[in-house]
């Protein structure tokens, strides 16, 4: 097992991950921007290192930097956590080049991923079932009359380099088809530097829901279960929950099968997450995250298993030491994304915390790098807490985080919490009826 493990990452993951660190015996190397010299993941860890200035690409971005503090601190491995250099394969392959463990996929499987067209190749070739779309990339109009011609309206066009939704138009007509071709093409070279599209067939009324898997490198495979994400708004998640309102028993091993097998066939190692459309009884992937996820704490509630822990053993060559069988599914969970955010207009509402409590009791966690006179700095991402909530069944837990929500206390700064309040009464919310439009829908009405 490794002796030291460097996180490069900051904020309530970086907490996340040295805590299953600490209860491994692991020691931990913090590093940190200059911003973040008074930070919770800076205070926790066993040594830290100042890898740069506040923005984001001369720190958490600087690929030589963090391994020179790996190498400084004689680290042998790294946790990128999420966001940041997590789905960077150059940085995984770097890593790795320099004799130090990359805690997640290998740099190949991460490059495949990110990329969205051989990503769905892949899937395809294993037998995940994908969105009706083009084979390859769209690289003129003709094509792409051609190409919607043959899938039928309303379709699609997606960044190649994606993900996000950034890059994304869809198009009921040939009319609309001309304008979302060439705005796709213009957003895409704009966010990712590459122009590249391609099409799929526009599901309308979908639900979110993807299937975590853990696969260690002796070629075992489990799924961890399915977390429905269809509360988002601009593509940003703001609620999770495991599992799935809508999903049976059956519906849930039939796509958990078919995804640990895909998972299996690609050789693909540690911990991931397969993305997928849920329309009319059926699932559609949509990409596969090779990291670990913001929202694996609800997981995590439903099963028991610690999926840090696991990434860790993993990339430390240990066996997974349990079958699908021994993966058992019980109660619900919720997460709540806490941002740094105005819960009206959700401008982002960065500053010094006042008073901080955070809410306790049975079935409540709490990841979170707050505290009294922290200063929230307005550099990186708004999310400064989640709140996950367990209860026996769904209406239990519903209640549990009202509850929850009411206890927490974070002074200083606007935050979401007001919103989770309101949403955890939302009738629609209440009945799991909602696809991924209804929270645009629902903060509309409340403004
Ligand atoms: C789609 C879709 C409808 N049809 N693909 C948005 C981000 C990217 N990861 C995939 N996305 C979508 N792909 C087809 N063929 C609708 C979305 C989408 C969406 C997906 C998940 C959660 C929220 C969403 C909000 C708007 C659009």
């Amino acid at each position: 097992m490794f002796k030291k493990v460097l996180i490069a990452n900051r904020g309530e993951i970086a907490l996340r991950i040295h805590r299953a660190c600490r209860e491994m015996g692991i020691k931990t190397v913090a590093v940190h921007s200059t911003t973040d010299h008074d930070a919770m993941h800076v205070r926790l860890a066993d040594e830290s290192v100042c890898i740069g200035p506040a923005p984001a690409k001369d720190s958490y971005l600087n690929k030589a930097a963090i391994i020179a503090a790996a190498t400084i601190t004689n680290a042998d491995a790294i946790h990128p956590g999420y966001g940041f250099l997590s789905e960077n394969a150059d940085f995984a392959q770097m890593v790795e080049e320099h004799g130090i463990a990359f805690i997640g996929p290998s740099p190949d499987h991460i490059r495949m991923m990110g990329d969205k067209i051989t990503a769905k190749q892949a899937a395809i070739s294993v037998g995940i079932p994908c969105v009706p779309g083009s084979k390859g990339g769209i690289d003129t109009e003709e094509q792409a009359l051609e190409e919607a011609a043959r899938i039928g309206y309303p379709v699609l066009i997606k960044a190649t380099a994606g993900g996000g939704g950034k890059g994304m138009k869809h198009a009921g007509n040939p009319e609309e088809l001309k304008e979302a071709f060439r705005l796709a093409r213009s957003e895409a070279k704009a966010a990712f530097g590459n122009p590249d599209v391609y099409m799929e067939k526009y599901l309308q009324k979908p639900r979110h829901i993807e299937m975590q898997v853990l696969a260690d490198s002796h070629g075992n495979v489990v799924h961890l279960g399915e977390r429905d994400c269809s509360l988002q708004r601009r593509h940003q998640k703001v609620l999770e929950e495991a599992p799935s309102p809508v999903l049976s028993p059956e519906a849930r091993a039939r796509i958990g099968k078919i995804t640990s097998d895909a998972i299996k066939k690609l050789g693909y190692r540690n911990a991931g997450t397969i993305e997928f459309l849920y329309e009319n009884g059926e699932f559609y992937f949509i990409e596969m995250n090779t990291r670990l996820q913001v929202e694996h704490p609800v997981t995590e509630a439903i099963t028991g298993i610690d999926i840090v822990r696991e990434q860790i053993r993993i990339a430390a060559g240990e066996e997974l030491g349990y079958g699908q069988e021994q993966v058992r599914f019980q109660g619900h969970a919720i997460e709540c994304r806490i941002n740094a955010e105005d819960p009206q207009t959700f401008a982002p509402s960065p500053g010094k915390i006042g008073n901080y409590h955070a809410p306790g009791g049975l079935g409540v966690r709490v990841d979170s790098g707050l505290y009294t006179g922290y200063k929230v700095p307005p550099n990186y991402d708004s999310m400064v807490a989640k709140l996950i909530v367990y209860g026996t069944d769904r209406d239990e837990c519903l209640r549990r985080a009202h509850r929850a929500l009411g206890e927490f206390v974070i002074e200083g700064i606007k935050t979401t919490i007001p919103l989770h309040q309101r949403l955890v009464l939302a009738e629609d919310f209440i009945k799991g009826d909602y696809d991924i439009h209804w929270l645009e829908g629902y903060v509309e009405k409340q403004s």
